[in-house]
Parts: structure tokens; C-alpha cells; sequence
């Protein structure tokens, strides 16, 4: 298939290795190269492919030469000088994302695309929950975690057994991997909501939308937020568009909540759907999501009455406002996934028990204003950790709220229980990416994890 192509890769990363596979496998002589002395993937990439040629350090010009086009890792900025530089000389510079869909350009398998500033991994696998128990054949790939070529390869795989193609795709798609796809065509998708986040690699909230907003290039159905300004502005022209809400839905295409008196239900129109209380996942934050995902699977021709049975089994994800252990009434809950201002914003909103909130690492150049009403609102104590906390501190100048900064997170959580009291709830919920303290936010929730833990066998031991 890419016979005669010369592709450089750009990045090292699970993306990186994923085109790398991929491209080799379907005949394409490539080229790597990552801005970094020691990738991630490294040792994996010189064992499986020992015949490709590998830069390291800097980009520069030299790396671009004889090339038919690159293929960039979500975690490079096209905005790199030496990648501009390409980009004006009329090299293509396209992502795995790209790739993905102009193989998959002529099945007949619906995509569902999932982008926003928070609720992306929820949606998605709701979303490939409820089509997989509907019985459809379901892949869920992209930023959620699994490389979208790394998904296509398994399909492909499962094709040469005879398996047939795929129902449907479920893709979750970054601001990063939106920037270089063009073509990718969508039976429905989303814009969930757009609140600041990544403002280190965009100008500003409007470039950083625009790029968010690429996901409507070739959609069938758009699902937008109603309670969202940006995403609500996304609406193309002739286009179908659906819209959800939390509050009762006005229009028979707009998904919200409806009080007939036999208590809320979640619901299209005038047309009930489920009730609010059976849902698995707390937080009204998360009834935006079914209601969303609801209106995704409609939106994709799914019926869904094939799905609505599926919705009580749904479970959610770690790491999302997820209580780990109760201890003397004090309850731990890890938030590590909330990255940004608007997650924290959320899980503070949804708390009824007074909050010691532990938060701070890298704010990416977020304005943390919008927290102080929400501290203020729930908010008991703040333990501030990583590179960020001055600038969280500094929202909450002129506040009653005490305040303490601490070295560590095993700190942080310790100073938190010697506060704590019966009822309270110690809330890791950061604001703020990881990498200035950890190597992920999975990590940095296992320390916190392990902290509970340890303060649990110490009480009760
Ligand atoms: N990097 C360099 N130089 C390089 C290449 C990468 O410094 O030459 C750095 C990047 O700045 C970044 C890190 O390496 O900090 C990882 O970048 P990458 O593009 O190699 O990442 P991958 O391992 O390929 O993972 C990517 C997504 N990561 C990013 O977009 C940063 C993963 O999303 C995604 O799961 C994976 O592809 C599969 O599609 C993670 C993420 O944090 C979860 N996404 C951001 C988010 O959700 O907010 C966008
Ligand atoms: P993403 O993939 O966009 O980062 P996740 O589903 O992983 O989204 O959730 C990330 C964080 O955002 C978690 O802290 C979660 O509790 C919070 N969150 C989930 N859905 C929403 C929403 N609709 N609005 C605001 N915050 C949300």
C-alpha cells in the first residue's frame, strides 16, 4: 500500500512506534526522529525495528530531506521550527490520526468521534459500552490510550481470520491529534465542552477551540453542547445537529432532563429515557456525559432502545472522582484525572461533604480564577503541591480558606488527615498536568493511593 513512500515519524511515544509498525508492515521505508536524547519507547523501537535510521536531539532540516511526507506524534507541536520550516517547503505533515482514516475511508464501518476539554475518556468507552452490549462489533481507540494504528492493525488482523470489518469505531480525539487530520469522516461526534487547558501550545482559547473544532470537518451529525458557548457556536450550517443539556429539553433533537413528576429522567424531547438515579457514575457532570453519549449513538443511527439496558453496567473509570477508602468517616477520593481548572471546577461542584482539596503541578498556562468560587463553595482546606501552587495560592489571596504548600505528595495527603475530621472528604482533584512530579497521572494517583493506604494500616494497625 505505501510502496515507494518515504515517511519520517516524528516521535518516539506510543504513536510514534504505532506509525512505525504500521508504515513498515504496509511497505513504507521509514525514517524516525524525536526531540529528546531517551524516548519512551526506545528500547522497544531498537528491538522491533532495527533497520530504521533514528535521530535524536533537536529537530533540524537534515531530517526532512528526500521525504514524501512526515507522519507527527501528538506530543510535537507543528509550530516546531524546523516541522514550519517543512510545512512551508510543501512537505505534508499529517498524524496517525490521518493515516487511520484514509485507510478506513472506503468500509462501511461508522466512526464515532469524542473530543473536549473534559469528559473525552468518560464518553468514549460509554459510548464503546453500550454499542459493544448492543452486539456491535466495537473498537475504542486514539487518545484514550490505544494508537489508532495500533487498533487498525488488530482489525486488520481480525479481517485476514475472516471476521469482517468492524461495526463501529470509537475514537477520542485531542486538540494535538485534531491539528493534523483532514479527512476523517464521522457518523456523528463532539465538542463535550471547551474550558482552558493546553494554553502552553496554543496562543490562545480561540486557536485552541479551532483546532477542537476540526472534528466537524466531515460529520455527519454534530452533538453539541447546549450549556456550552464554544461548543454550541461549532454549529455548520445545513447541518444535523443534536444538542444535550441538563436542563428540560426545549426541541425534539436536544437531549436533557425531564421532570414529568415520576422523578428526573434522562430524555430526548418529550421522550423519557432513563432515570436520573439509576445512573452508575455521580455528579451532574456526569449525566451530561450519558446524555451526550445517548445522543452520539443516536446521532450514528444506533437505535436506542439496543443500548438503554446497557447503561446500569456501565462502571466508569479510576481515577475519575473515584473514592479508594473510608477511614474513622474521613473519605479519600482520587481525582488525579483532573488535569485542568474545569475538571477540579466539576468534581468541587459535585461534593456535598466539606473538602480538604489537594491540588497544583503543571497549570499549562490556565488561569485558576474560576476555582475560588468553587473552593469557596466546598472547600475546607488547600494542600498545594508542584511547580503551579503559587498561582493557585494567589486566586485564593483574601480568602478564610487556610492554605499550605508541601514538597511532596505523601506530604500533602499526611498534612490533609491531621485536618481531617469525621464526614470530611480529602479530595485529590490537581488542576494541573503531572509531569513536574510524576510520570503520569496514573502515577501520581498511586501515590496518593498508596499515602491512604499507609495512614489506614498505621490507624488501624
Ligand atoms: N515529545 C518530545 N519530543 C518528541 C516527541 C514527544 O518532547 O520528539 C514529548 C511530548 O512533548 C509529550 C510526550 O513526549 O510530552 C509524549 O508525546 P507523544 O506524542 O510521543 O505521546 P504518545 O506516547 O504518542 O501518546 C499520545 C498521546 N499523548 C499526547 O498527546 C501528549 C496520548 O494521550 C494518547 O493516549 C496516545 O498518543 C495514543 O493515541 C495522552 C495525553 O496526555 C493520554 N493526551 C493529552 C490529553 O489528554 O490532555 C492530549
Ligand atoms: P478527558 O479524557 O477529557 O480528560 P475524563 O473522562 O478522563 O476526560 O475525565 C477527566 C476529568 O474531568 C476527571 O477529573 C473527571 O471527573 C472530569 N470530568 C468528566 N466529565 C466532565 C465534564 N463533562 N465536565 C467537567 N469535568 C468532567
Amino acid at each position: 500500500m505505501y510502496g515507494n513512500q518515504r515517511v519520517l515519524v516524528l516521535g518516539m511515544g506510543d504513536s510514534g512506534l504505532s506509525a512505525c509498525r504500521w508504515l513498515d508492515a504496509h511497505g513504507a521505508t521509514v525514517t524516525v526522529a524525536d526531540s529528546r536524547q531517551s524516548p519512551p519507547q526506545l528500547a522497544r523501537f531498537q528491538q522491533d525495528m532495527p533497520h530504521m535510521t533514528l535521530h535524536l536531539g533537536p529537530f533540524d532540516d537534515m531530517i526532512f530531506g528526500g521525504i514524501d511526507y512526515a507522519v507527527v506524534s501528538p506530543g510535537v507541536p507543528i509550530s516546531d521550527p524546523a516541522i514550519a520550516r517543512a510545512i512551508a517547503r510543501g512537505i505534508p505533515v499529517i498524524g496517525d490520526v490521518e493515516l487511520f482514516a484514509r485507510w478506513i475511508a472506503t468500509w462501511p464501518s461508522k466512526v464515532i468521534a469524542i473530543t473536549g476539554s473534559n469528559g473525552k475518556s468518560t464518553v468514549t468507552s460509554m459510548v464503546g459500552h453500550l454499542c459493544e452490549k448492543a452486539g456491535l462489533k466495537t473498537v475504542v481507540a486514539g487518545n484514550i490510550g490505544l494508537p489508532v494504528l495500533d487498533a487498525l492493525e488488530a482489525c486488520e488482523e481480525d479481517r485476514a481470520d475472516g471476521a469482517g470489518y468492524p461495526d463501529v469505531f470509537v475514537l477520542e480525539l485531542s486538540s494535538f491529534q485534531l491539528e493534523t487530520t483532514q479527512s476523517l469522516r464521522c457518523e456523528s461526534a463532539t465538542v463535550l465542552n471547551v474550558s482552558e487547558d493546553h494554553l502552553d501550545r496554543y496562543d490562545g482559547m480561540d486557536g485552541y477551540a479551532a483546532a477542537k473544532a476540526r472534528i466537524f470537518a466531515h460529520s455527519k451529525v454534530q452533538v453539541l453542547n447546549q450549556q456550552d458557548v464554544r461548543s454550541l457556536g461549532m454549529q455548520k450550517p445545513l447541518q444535523k445537529v443534536l444538542t444535550f443539556t441538563l436542563n428540560t429539553p426545549t426541541d425534539p433533537n436536544q437531549f436533557g432532563l425531564l421532570d414529568q413528576g415520576k422523578g428526573i429522567q434522562l430524555a430526548k424531547g418529550n421522550t423519557p429515557l432513563f432515570p436520573l438515579i439509576d445512573l452508575p457514575l455521580a455528579g451532574l457532570h456526569n449525566a451530561a456525559n450519558t446524555l451526550a453519549a445517548l445522543a452520539l449513538i443516536d446521532g450514528a443511527d444506533i437505535p436506542l432502545a439496543s443500548v438503554l439496558p446497557h447503561i446500569r453496567s456501565f462502571k466508569g473509570l479510576a481515577h475519575r472522582v473515584e473514592p479508594i477508602l473510608t477511614l474513622n468517616g474521613v473519605t479519600f477520593i482520587d481525582d488525579s484525572k483532573g488535569t485542568n481548572v474545569g475538571a477540579t471546577e466539576a468534581a468541587l461542584k459535585g461534593m456535598t461533604e466539606p473538602v480538604l482539596l489537594i491540588a497544583g503541578g503543571d497549570g499549562k498556562g490556565q488561569d485558576f480564577t474560576p476555582l475560588r468560587d468553587a473552593i469557596l463553595q466546598s472547600g475546607k482546606a488547600v494542600y498545594l503541591i508542584g511547580k503551579d501552587a503559587d498561582a493557585i495560592a494567589a486566586v485564593l489571596a483574601g480568602t478564610s480558606i487556610p492554605l499550605s504548600r508541601h514538597d511532596s505528595l505523601e506530604a500533602a495527603v499526611e498534612a490533609a488527615w491531621s485536618n481531617a475530621r469525621e464526614g470530611d472528604v480529602i479530595l485529590l482533584s490537581p488542576a494541573c498536568a503531572s509531569l513536574d512530579m510524576f510520570r503520569n497521572y496514573a502515577h501520581r494517583a498511586d501515590v496518593f493511593i498508596e499515602a491512604a493506604h499507609a495512614i489506614a494500616a498505621r490507624t488501624q494497625g
